[in-house]
């Protein structure tokens, strides 16, 4: 690993750390106790979508497990959990009109409260990408802006009522990207659609996304209105959105346009959403590339979105070298990374890192760090949670299970990620207040089906769904021993 050896490490001493997961990579439980279909149940079933043919239908089972959960976060001496809320679980069609189905609040808020007596801070997504899919049905979801606001809005309404005295950290949005991206230009993830009629009989991937990510941040800022304006003053908690990006480095490190690359793919990854929230407009390089295909902002709207994150919620994963194309080539329409060259390799054939079973992700620890300030100083020093940073391990299912509890891969990596991140706080002055590692345990990682492991515990779904602890969720507290209450 490179490291700074001379660079200052710490972490405050009220540091959150803890582990994440998402309603429809862990619950099961898909018809249970009245709740509907999201898009990603429609999309499993489709033929080819899922490397292994699966869907969520049981996945982890932890609609039923909730208790062994819990028992395995105080096991590793986690102080925080973040979980997701399964909207079509809490209103089954998903419409402000439609029924609320009183069990799947039950369900949250005893997951809540009994998170609360083992001494587990929840953090609480409204939406990680599972859809109602009667709203997709029904006006084509994040594609109608306004029906989508309105019925997003009433979503967290009921969500906050329900649970606001209890969860005091909300997160809107899991990483808007994705919805946008893969699901309306790649077409990999729920609901498909792309301009590629190979794999998708709808879609317009030069336009759709930008209208989904619009789409999303104006229902993200109505939802942060209405918790500020309701219920802060009762509940005290706080709201934020988490984007997820990666870090970037140049193919050529003395090439000034190289350089400018990175910095232009990290707009369209990161500030496509980040500049709205905090400056109230888009980055000057994606108007410049999109034209009249990115949407604008009223004078209202942008008012509403500027300023709407009480912290920043960063998911991270890895890093790539970039190399631009030259002002000769002009973007593909259908372009959403700044017309640039994405790599793994530099121009002398140094990789970023090493391989994992993620095609899209090669462990770089430094570019964390550099991440972190690189946001800091754009955003302000703003409070930061990390609400997602973990790895897969190349082969890692085809392992015996004695050898997938020994990740020694995986906690090596939490090990050079985590110092990066407490070298940011003491030596670049940044304000990380929490860290959750994905996942807590193995799950249905979308496309990828159950094949690609992102635990920390092992899941054994041919027995049970029964749980074991790898290597890594039990060295996590070490590790963070030695940063915590060290600045
Ligand atoms: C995150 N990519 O998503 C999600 O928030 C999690 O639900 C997911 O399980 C985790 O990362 C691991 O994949 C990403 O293709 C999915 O670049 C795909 C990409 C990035 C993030």
């Amino acid at each position: 690993m490179v490291r700074d050896v001379a660079a200052k490490a710490g972490l405050p001493s009220d540091f959150l750390w803890g582990f994440a997961t998402a309603a429809y990579q862990i619950e099961g439980g898909a018809t249970a106790d009245g709740r509907g279909p999201s898009i990603w149940d429609t999309f499993c079933k489709i033929p080819g979508k899922i490397a292994d043919g699966s869907s969520g239908d049981v996945a982890c089972d932890s609609y039923h497990r909730t208790a062994q959960d819990i028992e395995l976060l105080q096991k590793t001496g986690a102080k925080a959990y973040r979980f997701s809320i399964s909207w079509s679980r809490v209103i089954p069609k998903g419409g402000r009109n439609d029924p609320i189905n009183q069990a799947g609040i039950d369900f949250y808020v005893k997951l809540a409260d009994d998170l609360l007596a083992a001494g587990i801070t929840p953090f609480v997504t409204l939406f990680h990408w599972d859809l109602p899919d009667e709203l997709y049905k029904r006006y084509g979801g994040f594609l109608n802006k306004d029906e989508f606001v309105a019925d997003f809005a009433h979503y967290s309404r009921v969500v906050f009522e329900a649970l606001g005295s209890r969860v005091k950290h909300w997160i809107t949005f899991n990483e808007p990207f994705c919805s946008a991206i893969l699901g309306h230009s790649i077409g990999a993830f729920a609901p498909g659609h792309t301009s590629d009629r190979t794999k998708s009989a709808v879609g317009d991937s030069s336009r759709e996304p930008w209208i989904v990510g619009h789409s999303i941040l104006i229902a993200h800022a109505h939802a942060v209105k209405i918790y500020r304006d309701e219920f802060k003053a009762r509940d005290g908690g706080e709201i934020g959105i988490t984007l997820n990006g990666d870090w970037t480095e140049p193919w050529d490190p003395n090439d000034e346009q190289d350089r400018i690359a990175c910095d232009r793919k990290i707009e369209f990854a990161i500030c496509w959403f980040a500049d709205p929230v905090y400056f109230g407009r888009y980055p000057e390089s994606m108007v410049k590339q999109l034209g009249e295909r990115l949407p604008t902002f009223t004078a209202e709207e942008s008012e509403l979105v500027k300023g709407s994150n009480d912290f920043y919620g960063m998911n991270h994963y890895c890093a790539n070298y970039i190399r631009h194309r030259g002002d000769a080539v002009v973007a593909d329409p259908d372009d959403f990374s700044g017309n640039i060259d994405i790599l793994f390799e530099d121009k002398f054939g140094n990789s970023i890192g090493p391989e994992t079973q993620s095609f899209w992700l090669r462990p770089h620890a430094p570019g964390f760090r550099k991440l972190i300030k690189w946001l800091s100083d754009r955003y302000g020093r703003p409070k930061i949670y990390v609400t997602e940073n973990g790895t897969s391990i190349k082969g890692e299912n085809d392992l015996p299970m004695e050898e997938i509890l020994e990740d020694d891969f995986r906690l090596e990596y939490f090990r050079s990620y985590i110092t990066a991140m407490a070298e940011a706080v003491a030596e670049d002055g940044c304000d990380v207040r929490g860290y959750m590692a994905w996942s807590l345990m193995d799950n249905f990682e979308w496309a990828e089906g159950y094949e690609t492991r992102f635990g920390v515990t092992y899941v054994d779904y041919e027995n049970g769904q029964k749980r074991y602890p790898k290597k890594s969720a039990m060295e996590m507290k070490n590790i963070f021993d030695q940063f915590v209450g060290k600045v």
